[in-house]
Parts: C-alpha cells; sequence; structure tokens
C-alpha cells in the first residue's frame, strides 16, 4: 500500500518550480485541509542547501501568515526540493499563488532570519538569509510558471 501520496507521484514528469494541489481532508465537522506540494527544485536534478533552506523556511512559516488566517503549516521535504503547505477551510488555488508570491517577496525584502536562535531553533548555527533570498528571487522569477506542474 502507497498510503503517502508523494510516493505515488512520478517525480520525473513534474517541471519545477510549481505548486501542487497534494491532497485533501475533510474532518468529521467539514472543516477541510488543503496540502500544497510547493516544489522549488527539479526533482533528482537541483536541491536546496540546507542553511537556504532552513532560513527561507522560518522566513515563509512566519510571513505567510501576515497574508492568511489560513495556514496550518509550511514545512520542508526531507528531499530538499521543496516545502509542503497545509491551510485549512481556504480551496482558492490561484489565492495561494498570491499568497505565495506575497510571501517570497517579503523574504526578498527581510533584513534578518527569525528565530535563528537556540532558544527558538533546534539548529541555529545552520542559517543563511542571503541563501534564503537567492532561492525566493529564483522562484518569483518563474511566477509565471507555477500553475504548470507537468512538463509538456
Ligand atoms: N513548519 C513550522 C515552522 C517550524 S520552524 C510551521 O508552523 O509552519
Amino acid at each position: 500500500k502507497m498510503n503517502v501520496e508523494s510516493f505515488n507521484l512520478d517525480h520525473t514528469k513534474v517541471a519545477a518550480p510549481y505548486v501542487r494541489l497534494a491532497g485533501l481532508k475533510e474532518g468529521q465537522h467539514g472543516d477541510v485541509v488543503h496540502k500544497y506540494d510547493i516544489r522549488f527544485k527539479q526533482p533528482n536534478k537541483e536541491y536546496m542547501k540546507m542553511d537556504a533552506l532552513h532560513s527561507i523556511e522560518h522566513l515563509m512559516a512566519e510571513n505567510i501568515r501576515n497574508h492568511s488566517d489560513h495556514v496550518v503549516d509550511l514545512s520542508p521535504m526531507g528531499c530538499q526540493t521543496g516545502f509542503y503547505l497545509s491551510v485549512i477551510n481556504h480551496d482558492n488555488y490561484d489565492e495561494i499563488l498570491t499568497i505565495l508570491e506575497k510571501t517570497l517577496q517579503d523574504v526578498v525584502n527581510a533584513t534578518e532570519v527569525p528565530a535563528c536562535n537556540e532558544v527558538q531553533c533546534g539548529w541555529a548555527a545552520n542559517h543563511s538569509l542571503e541563501g534564503a533570498q537567492q532561492l525566493a528571487r529564483e522562484m518569483l522569477a518563474k511566477r509565471a510558471e507555477w500553475a504548470t506542474i507537468f512538463a509538456e
């Protein structure tokens, strides 16, 4: 059985960067969680360096919540090619792209990485603001491609 949605995705067929609905779960009371695959790098071709990935995670996790009250979580993939974004009771894909665009613009404009200290983070030495901003700029430069998930 392959219950992990991503294990059923053919990673050779996708064209990063993209934003893909990866799952949808409805609770007993009708609340719905949408989970998005936000892919920054082409699987098995490129990856994000850990310090840059770590800092863009902090920056996005903090700033995205200023653009939406529906965010449950934004967390990195272990393969270092993207992030998962989970939102509750929000089903507008185009709005997700706009929220992500605003969040990445915040990353570009940031002057420090939030919570990169040993009290608030589990590996405080492993950060790069410049690396995070480079990733954000690369992603924003391909904004027009985000909705195209598979290669032609
Ligand atoms: N992934 C977490 C932040 C961990 S630093 C969140 O809540 O989005």
